[in-house]
């Protein structure tokens, strides 16, 4: 076996090269993205080493000539190789140092909040039980007892009642707009499809408006025929466009809509190619709300949101509230990404299980198990 390793910026480049080295019988090892050369392909390709050299002619390697080509490929595969376990080894160490700090700090979150009265301890620990990072808990606590007075923060129930309060005032309110059309973004399997159809009985049978439902999932068998059943029940009209010109038809179709709501299919957050794609359909008009399933933790939350990010989404609804056991990590997330959440769903009760998510109802949705 002859093989040859090329660094190139496309797949028609390696085909080219490969065919004129290796022959037209030469196949491909492995393909990979180079790390250190952005926009680059690592490309190994071979061919078998009986075969009748390729022509006679001058630049044709010999034996000896392959051999070396043979090692030298090697020899920088293991350099390659090598400075990859160096970068890996260094994020690890890394990492272990963070989690070691974020240790340290708990310790020392946790030996502050002794420090205060029982019944303050005892709201410290109701909030990291309802899953609020340490941090942020004990920013709470000092906040009440730097700004409200003794006498209004001298019991369990009265605290807790204020910094739900503080919890509920530091969330983004949802400005509500009379026409809309909004597409539901996010993660496969987030709960999307269910999330429409919902909507669209809230819109179309409590609020009396004119609804129409477009979807852009033809990307999964029946993934349509699943909204289109339940436009059916409701009487609703549905579209299916899976490009942007369908799309723009389908939304002159409904120019005389009080609401479109447009369902799209589930996107891995890591998959840039798929999501740019999706981008690309929906028109500027269009207002994009992400789906986010709480029950996830706050890492991978913020991650999806941040992929998610280049639709420049305009509010969150948080699907599946029901499956979770706390909610205290969206006190973090709400806080970082900004963004009004407008709905939570709270089963897969198609039309009765969503709700409207003021911050005063998030608040209390974060803080709901309490010592009694
Ligand atoms: N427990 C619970 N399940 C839900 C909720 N919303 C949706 N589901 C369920 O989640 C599953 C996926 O829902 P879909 O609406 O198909 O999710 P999707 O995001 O459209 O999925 P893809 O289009 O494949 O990405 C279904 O079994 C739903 O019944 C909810 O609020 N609570
Ligand atoms: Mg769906």
């Amino acid at each position: 076996m002859q093989s040859k390793r090329y660094e190139v910026a496309t797949m028609q480049e390696a085909m080219a090269r490969i065919k004129k080295d290796l022959g037209p019988d030469a196949i491909i090892l492995s393909t990979k993205k180079l790390t250190g050369r952005p926009g680059f392909l690592e490309v190994v390709a071979a061919r078998d080493k009986t075969e009748k050299p390729l022509g006679d002619g001058p630049g044709v390697p010999r034996g000896e000539e392959r051999q070396e080509e043979w090692v030298t490929c090697l020899r920088q595969e293991f350099k390659d190789l090598r400075s990859h376990i160096d970068r890996l080894t260094q994020t690890f160490s890394l990492q272990k140092d963070l989690t070691d700090l974020k240790e340290t700090m708990n310790v020392l979150f946790d030996s502050a909040a002794a420090q205060n009265a029982p019944h303050l301890r005892d709201i410290y620990r109701t909030l990291i039980s309802n899953g609020i990072s340490r941090h942020k808990s004990i920013q709470l606590l000092e906040t009440i007892k730097k700004d409200v007075p003794r006498e209004e923060r001298d019991t369990y129930e009265k605290g807790i009642g204020i910094i739900e309060r503080l919890i509920a005032r530091s969330f983004p309110k949802d400005h509500r707009k009379e026409r809309r059309i909004m597409a539901l973004i996010g993660p496969t399997g987030v709960g999307k499809t269910t999330t429409l159809a919902k909507l669209a009985a809230h819109y179309s049978l409590d609020k009396k408006k004119k609804v129409g439902l477009i979807t852009t999932d033809t990307f999964r068998i029946a993934a349509a025929e699943q909204l289109k059943i339940y436009a059916k029940i409701m009487d609703l009209p549905i579209q299916v466009a899976s490009e942007k010109a369908a799309f723009l038809d389908s939304m002159a179709t409904f120019a005389e809509k009080d609401v479109i709501l447009v369902d799209t299919p589930g996107r891995n957050h890591n998959d840039s190619v798929s999501l740019n794609a999706l981008k690309s359909i929906l028109d500027p008009a269009v207002e994009t709300v992400l789906l986010l399933n709480p029950v996830a933790n706050r890492e991978y939350l913020l991650e999806a949101a941040d992929r998610f990010g280049l639709f420049g989404y305009d509010r969150i609804i948080l699907t599946k509230v029901d499956e979770c056991r706390s909610l205290g990590c969206l006190y973090d997330v709400i806080h970082d990404l900004g963004k009004p959440v407008s709905f939570v769903t709270t089963g897969q009760n198609v039309p009765r299980d969503i709700e409207p998510a003021s911050p005063e109802r998030l608040a209390k949705l974060i803080l709901q198990q309490r010592l009694n």
